[in-house]
C-alpha cells in the first residue's frame, strides 16, 4: 500500500496541475497536435524581432516566447535585427523602418490608436510577418490576437488584418469592498489585498492584467459602487498607486468609486453639497492629489441617490449638479466621470422600470463633456432576460455607457453554467428605432448613431480569488466574452464561444460542436427554469439565490417579487402597456407599439409588459398556464441535455476540469428542478389548474420550499 505521505504528495501534485489549468484561463497555449498547422507555424516564424524596448514591448515578447514554446515545443530564435525571411516582427509604427512604414501606410489609416495590424508582407523578395500599431499597447493587443489565431489553429500563411476597438472605454467594475468581501461576488474574496499593498505585489495582479489585455479591457474600477470614502485617503491611494503601476504596461487604467459624502467623512466638511465652494475645492484638491500619484488615473464611477447612497439630492441638487461638479475636478487631468442611472425610489409610486428614464431623460445634453451616463442593460436589474433599457433610445446629446453584469447575481451565481454573451448580444442587437430602423443599442453606445466623444461599456466583474478566478470554469467564458464584445459589439456569441473553447480546452471538433451548442443553449435554459415568458425578479430576497415568488413582506414594495409578477386569480404579469403603467411610452413609437400590443409583443417579453389571463392562448395554441409550466419543464430538460453533452467530453479534456463542470451541472439540474417546482406550486394557487402532461410532479410541498433559508448565501 502507498504510504500516507505519498498519497498526500500525489494528491497535492495533481491538485496543483488542475489548479494551474483553471488558473490559466483562455491562455492555455496547449501543444498544437495538428502537425500540418504546426509546421506551417514553424515555417512562418523562423525568428522573432522585437523593435521596441518599453516594458509593454517586453511583456509582448515574453508572451510570444512562452506561448510559442508551449504551442510548438521549441524556443523561437530571437533576433536583434531583421535578416533572412519569415521573421515575425513586432513593433509600433514609430519603431518601423521607413520602407515598412510605407508598405503599411494604408493599413495605418484604417486603425485607431488602440488598433493593430497583423500582416504578411514581401520586402526585397523576402516574406515577413508584422504585428504593429500606433503604440506599444496596440502592438500588445496585436500579439494577443495573433496568439489567438494560433490557439485556434488558424492559418497564418497570408494574414492581412487591421482591427480596432469600436468602443473607447472597456472596463470592468469590481464591486469589491475594502475588507475583501465582494458584493454579488461568488468566486471567493477580492483579488485586491489591501492589507499587504503597496509593497506586496501578488502575481495574480499581473495575471489579471495579462488576461484583461488579451481581450482588450483597458480600465478597471477597483471598488464597489456602494463606496467607502476611505479609498480616497492617502493610506489607500498609495495602494491604488501600486496597482496602477502593475496594470499600466498592460494598457489598463485604474478608476475608483467616489462616495458622494466623502468631503464630510474624510474631509471634515459640514456638507457635500456640490454647489458649496468648499466642497468643490475639496474634490479639486482630491483629484490633484490622486493625479499626482497616478498621472493616468481614469476617473470616478458614482452611484448617487440610489439604494440609500448619498448624492446631490441630499442637498436639493440634481444628478447634473453632482456629475458636473466632479467632472470639473478631473477634467483638467483628462479624467472622466461615469455617473450611474441606476435609480429608483421607495417614495416614487411609479413603476420601478420607468423611474431611471423619468429622472435622467430630461437631463439629456446637460452633462459636461467628460461625463458618461452608465446605464444597466435593462430597466430593472440584470435579470435573466429584460427588454433593453429605454434610455438607450432616448439620449441624443449624452454619451451612454452600457453596464452589463458578468457576475451572475440573478442567474445562479457561480454554480450555474450560463453563457452570457448570448444575453449581451441580444441587448446589443435590440433596435431602439431612435433614428429609424437599424438603430441598435450597439450603434448607440459605440457612437455610430450619435458621434459622442466618449464611448463606453462595462461589466460587473465575476472575478475573485478562487483558484480558477470565476468560481465556475465556464464563467471564465463570460469574462472573456464580455471583453470580446467590448472590443467589437457586433461579434456573434457563437464565434466567441468557439474561440473560447478552443483557447481554453481543445480544438477537437467532436468536443467543440456539442459543447458550443450547450453554451449557446444555456442562456435560454436559465430563462426557462427561472423566469420564462417575461417573468422577472422573483428570486428569493436579499441574496437572490433560488426562487422566492411568494416574498411580499419587504419594506420597499419594489423589492418584493410579488410586485413584479402580480399573479392573481385572473392571470399573471406586469401591465406596462398603455392601459397599465405605460412604460411602453418610454420607447420609440415603433418599439412601444410593438410591446404594447398583445399580438405583436414578443412572447419572450410577454409578462414583462402584460398582465394576461391564465387561459390566454399562446402562439403555439397552449394556454398561458400550460405554456408557463411547460417552459419550466423545458428549462430542466435543457439542463439535463447539457449534462448528457458534458458526460461525453471526458476523453477530450483534463479530468479535473471535466469533473468540476460535471459536479456543477449536477447542482444546476437539481436547482433547475427546485425553481420549476417552487414556482409552479406557488403560481398554481392562483391558476387553480392541473399541471399539463409532460411536466413532472413536484416532490416537495410549497411550504417546504418557502421554509428554505440561506442566511449565509455568498455575495450578500
Ligand atoms: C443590484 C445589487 C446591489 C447593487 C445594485 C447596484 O443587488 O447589490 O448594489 O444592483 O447596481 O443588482 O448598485
Amino acid at each position: 500500500m502507498m504510504p500516507l505521505r505519498f498519497i498526500f504528495l500525489f494528491l497535492s501534485i495533481s491538485f496543483s496541475a488542475a489548479a494551474q489549468k483553471d488558473y490559466k484561463v483562455w491562455l492555455q497555449y496547449d501543444r498544437i497536435t495538428n502537425t500540418t498547422i504546426a509546421s506551417e507555424y514553424k515555417n512562418n516564424i523562423k525568428g522573432i524581432v522585437c523593435l521596441g524596448n518599453s516594458q509593454t514591448s517586453q511583456i509582448a515578447l515574453k508572451e510570444l516566447e512562452n506561448a510559442i514554446v508551449n504551442m510548438l515545443g521549441n524556443k523561437p530564435i530571437f533576433k536583434s535585427e531583421i535578416n533572412g525571411e519569415n521573421n515575425l516582427i513586432i513593433g509600433s509604427q514609430s519603431s518601423l523602418n521607413p520602407d515598412f512604414k510605407n508598405i503599411l501606410k494604408d493599413d495605418f489609416e484604417k486603425i485607431n490608436n488602440e488598433g493593430f495590424i497583423i500582416k504578411s508582407i514581401h520586402f526585397k523578395n523576402k516574406k515577413q510577418l508584422i504585428i504593429t500599431g500606433k503604440n506599444d499597447i496596440a502592438v500588445l493587443y496585436g500579439v494577443f490576437n495573433f496568439l489567438r489565431l494560433m490557439q485556434t489553429t488558424t492559418s497564418i500563411q497570408n494574414l492581412n488584418i487591421a482591427d480596432s476597438p469600436k468602443i473607447n472605454f472597456r472596463l470592468l467594475n469590481h464591486w469589491d469592498n475594502l475588507d475583501r468581501t465582494v458584493e454579488r461576488g461568488y468566486a471567493g474574496f477580492s483579488l485586491w489585498n489591501w492589507q499587504k499593498l503597496p509593497e506586496f505585489i501578488d502575481q495574480r495582479y499581473i495575471d489579471y492584467a495579462r488576461a484583461n489585455a488579451s481581450i482588450g479591457i483597458n480600465g478597471t474600477v477597483l471598488t464597489n459602487v456602494n463606496a467607502n470614502a476611505l479609498i480616497l485617503t492617502p493610506q489607500y491611494l498609495e495602494k491604488v498607486e501600486a496597482l496602477a503601476g502593475v496594470f499600466r504596461p498592460y494598457g489598463i487604467k485604474v478608476y475608483l468609486t467616489a462616495r458622494f459624502s466623502a468631503p464630510i467623512e474624510i474631509g471634515n466638511l459640514k456638507t457635500a453639497d456640490p454647489k458649496d465652494p468648499e466642497v468643490i475645492n475639496w474634490w479639486k484638491n482630491k483629484a490633484a492629489e490622486i493625479y499626482k500619484r497616478i498621472p493616468d488615473f481614469g476617473g470616478f464611477l458614482v452611484k448617487a441617490n440610489s439604494e440609500g447612497q448619498p448624492g446631490p439630492q441630499n442637498y436639493g441638487r440634481d444628478h447634473v449638479d453632482g456629475a458636473n461638479m466632479l467632472a470639473d475636478a478631473v477634467a483638467h487631468f483628462g479624467g472622466i466621470i461615469m455617473w450611474r442611472a441606476f435609480v429608483y425610489s421607495e417614495h416614487d409610486a411609479n413603476d420601478r422600470a420607468k423611474q431611471a428614464y423619468a429622472e435622467f431623460q430630461p437631463y439629456d445634453g446637460k452633462f459636461k463633456e467628460n461625463v458618461i451616463v452608465q446605464v444597466k442593460n435593462g430597466p430593472i436589474d440584470f435579470q435573466p432576460r429584460e427588454p433593453f433599457h429605454p434610455l438607450f433610445g432616448a439620449m441624443q446629446k449624452t454619451p451612454l455607457m452600457m453596464e452589463f453584469q458578468i457576475t451572475q447575481e440573478y442567474l445562479g451565481f457561480s454554480t450555474h453554467l450560463v453563457f452570457l454573451p448570448q444575453l449581451f448580444q441580444e441587448v446589443l442587437e435590440s433596435d431602439t428605432y431612435q433614428k429609424g430602423k437599424g438603430s441598435t443599442v450597439a450603434k448607440v453606445i459605440d457612437g455610430t448613431l450619435y458621434p459622442n466623444k466618449l464611448t463606453g461599456i462595462t461589466g460587473v466583474s465575476n472575478i475573485g480569488n478562487d483558484l480558477n478566478w470565476t468560481g465556475h470554469p465556464f464563467a471564465q467564458a463570460n469574462w472573456y466574452g464580455f471583453g470580446r464584445l467590448a472590443w467589437n459589439p457586433y461579434l456573434d456569441s457563437q464565434t466567441i464561444a468557439d474561440e473560447w473553447l478552443r483557447c481554453t480546452f481543445s480544438n477537437e471538433e467532436n468536443f467543440i460542436k456539442p459543447v458550443k451548442n450547450m453554451m449557446i443553449e444555456s442562456r435560454e435554459a436559465v430563462v426557462n427554469y427561472m423566469t420564462p415568458l417575461g417573468l422577472h425578479h422573483i428570486m428569493d430576497t436579499g441574496h437572490h439565490y433560488g426562487p422566492g415568488p411568494w416574498v411580499s413582506n419587504l419594506s420597499r414594495p419594489e423589492w418584493n417579487p410579488t410586485y413584479y409578477h402580480k399573479a392573481d386569480k385572473n392571470g399573471i404579469g406586469f401591465d406596462r402597456s398603455k392601459s397599465g403603467t405605460n412604460a411602453v411610452s418610454q420607447y420609440a413609437p415603433e418599439v412601444g407599439k410593438l410591446f404594447d400590443n398583445l399580438q405583436t409583443c414578443p412572447e419572450k417579453d410577454l409578462l414583462w409588459f402584460h398582465h394576461v389571463s391564465w387561459d390566454y392562448k399562446l402562439k403555439n395554441g397552449q394556454t398561458l398556464w400550460n405554456g408557463i409550466a411547460l417552459r419550466y419543464q423545458e428549462g430542466v430538460n435543457q439542463v439535463t441535455a447539457m449534462r448528457d453533452i458534458w458526460k461525453k467530453t471526458e476523453k477530450y479534456i483534463d479530468s479535473e476540469r471535466f469533473r468540476e463542470v460535471e459536479m456543477l451541472l449536477e447542482i444546476q439540474q437539481k436547482e433547475a428542478k427546485w425553481w420549476r417546482d417552487a414556482c409552479l406550486l406557488y403560481f398554481q394557487q392562483f391558476s387553480e389548474k392541473e399541471l399539463p402532461a409532460g411536466v413532472e410532479k413536484p416532490t416537495q410541498t410549497l411550504d417546504y420550499f418557502k421554509s428554505l433559508k440561506f442566511p449565509f448565501a455568498p455575495g450578500n
